[in-house]
This record gives structure tokens, sequence and C-alpha cells, in this order.
């Protein structure tokens, strides 16, 4: 049995290029995994653990597992384009720190939470075209600083936060066209954002339509301007009114209390100390 145990740790260190191969999936070298179009319902494993580049598109794939990274975070780019991919699990990313390339297009995601891609500092391309997402949360591109390219269009996006922006300052494309914009007063900031990186979109403010709520009309945002949202200025939302309203109120309040107080305080310097002229007020009277 003895010599067996060096022939084993020899067989396990040098593995032959492509021995962790999943049988569908055809590995072209150590670093590069193709698994496209196999009718996968997930993704399949093991790899190698130093894979650097896997293609898992056009499966059915429904969930990039929590703990994906933790095994393989030598990836450098992650294909997942054209799954079922419904949400993904926090923390996910949370050891993709060498990702450069993620696509997550013609997925079903819905909704990209606050931090959802942290730890992928390196991310330079972030598909997430032709999904569902309805809500991205104003911290979903947090860290994402080295991000150059991102792909938001063709989703169910009526409003966005442009505050989502602020955290990816080397962005040279973005892509929003394809979205079911409302331009109400929310998208008065949005709107001046694009305005005046309008460089950043493939066909500048042409390729991206809103609907007025009101008229129900929709309109290429060229066709806007600044003028457009000149009302929403004027306009005060609910919580505005509740305020200033309540405000008013403890002002109110404020003042009937002080010269209420005030009242007091002067009548007491007429009648409770005692001075002179009133003793002999007092003193004439009696
Ligand atoms: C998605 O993948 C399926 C095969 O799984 C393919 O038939 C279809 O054309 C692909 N769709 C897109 C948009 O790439
Ligand atoms: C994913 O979305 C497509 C359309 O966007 C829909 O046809 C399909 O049924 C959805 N699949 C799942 C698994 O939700
Ligand atoms: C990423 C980027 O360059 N954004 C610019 C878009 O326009 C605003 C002005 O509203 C700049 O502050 C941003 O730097």
């Amino acid at each position: 049995m003895r010599p067996c145990l060096p022939l084993l740790l020899h067989f396990l260190l040098f593995l032959p290029p492509g021995h962790l191969c999943p049988a569908v999936c055809s590995c072209m070298d150590y670093h590069t995994i193709d698994c496209r179009d196999k009718g996968l319902p997930r993704v399949p494993s093991p790899f190698p653990l130093d894979v650097r580049k896997l293609l898992i598109a056009d499966n059915r794939i429904q969930e990039i597992p929590a703990d994906f990274f933790i095994f393989y975070s030598d990836l450098v780019y992650l294909d997942c384009r054209n799954n079922s991919i419904r949400s993904l699990e926090d923390g996910t990313f949370s050891s993709s720190g060498k990702l450069v390339y993620l696509d997550l297009s013609y997925n079903n995601l819905t909704q990209l939470e606050a931090g959802v891609f942290k730890s992928a500092e390196k991310l330079i391309k972030l598909s997430l075209g032709n999904n569902n997402l309805a809500e991205v949360d104003e911290a979903a591109f947090e860290s994402l600083g080295q991000l150059q390219v991102l792909e938001l269009n063709d989703n169910n996006l009526q409003t966005l936060n442009v505050a989502a922006f602020d955290a990816l300052p080397n962005l040279r494309t973005l892509r929003l066209e394809g979205n079911p914009w409302l331009c109400d007063c929310d998208f008065a900031s949005l709107f001046t954002w694009l305005e005046e990186n309008a460089s950043k979109l493939q066909k500048g403010l042409n390729e991206i339509q809103c609907t007025v709520p009101v008229e129900e009309v929709t309109v290429f945002l060229s066709e806007l301007s600044e003028a457009s949202f000149r009302d929403c200025k004027f306009s005060l939302s609910l919580t505005d009114l509740i305020i200033i309203i309540f405000s008013g109120v403890a002002v109110s309040i404020a003042a009937i209390a002080s010269s209420f107080v005030l009242a007091l305080i002067v009548n007491c310097f007429q009648r409770c100390a005692p001075s002179k002229d009133d003793d002999e007020d007092e003193d004439e009277d009696e």
C-alpha cells in the first residue's frame, strides 16, 4: 500500500488540464471553461479553483450560489447572459475582487439592493440589460469605482435615483434606453444629469423616451428641456406640506406659550412683588 501515497499526491498535485472540467463543459485550458447552451438548470461544478473565465450563458440557471466566489475568487470574466436568474443573494460578490467583466443581461432580475456588487471593486463592465428591473437602490453600485460601462437598457425602470451614479467616477458608457421612464418631478434630477452627461449615452438624449404623466404622451428626452420641469421647483411633495404645516403649528404654539409666559411675568411684577407704590396705594385705599 505504501507506494500508493506518493502516487496519489503526485496525481493530486499535477492534475492534467481539464481534469476537473464538468462533463458537459469544454475546458479549453486551465483558466477558461465554456458551458454555454447546454440546458443547465444550475451552475455546474466543480471547476478548477483557479478558473479565470467562465461562460455559462444560454442556460436555465436560476441563481448564482451565494458562496460561488468564495471558491472561484480568481474569476475575472463571468458570462451569465440569457439565464433565469431572478435575484442576487446578499454577499454573493463578497470575494469577487478580481472580477472585471460581468454579464447578467437577459435574466429575470427585478431589483438591485444596496451594495449588491460590493467588493467587485475591479469591475469594468456590468451588463444588466434585458431584465425586469423596476427598482435600483441608490447604493446599488457602491464601491464600483473602476466601472466604465453600465448597461441598464430594456428593463422596467420608471424612475432611478441619480445618486446611484455618484459611485461611478469612471463611467464612460451608460445604457438606459428601452425603459418605461416616467418624466414626472422625480425624474427632473436624472434629466439634468443626463443632459450634462449625454456624451456617455450612445445616441445621446435621442435614444431615451419617457412618458409625461398627466398627458400620457411619450416623448424623446431630446424634446424636453430644463423648462419642462420648471413647475417642479414650486410643487411640493406631501411630506414637504406636512412639514410646513406642522412647523407652522409648532411656531404658533410656541408664540402663544411664550406670550402666556410673558404675560405671567408682567402680571407677577405688577401683583406678586409688592412695590412701595402698591403699599401706598393700598394704604390710601384703606
Ligand atoms: C437564449 O438561449 C436559448 C438557448 O438556451 C436560445 O435559444 C436563445 O436564442 C437565447 N436568447 C438570446 C436572447 O440570446
Ligand atoms: C423570465 O422573464 C421572461 C420574460 O422577461 C419570461 O418569459 C420568463 O417566464 C421568466 N422566467 C422566469 C423563470 O421567471
Ligand atoms: C460620471 C460623470 O462624469 N458624471 C458627471 C455628470 O454631470 C455631473 C454634473 O451634473 C457631474 O458632476 C458629474 O461628474
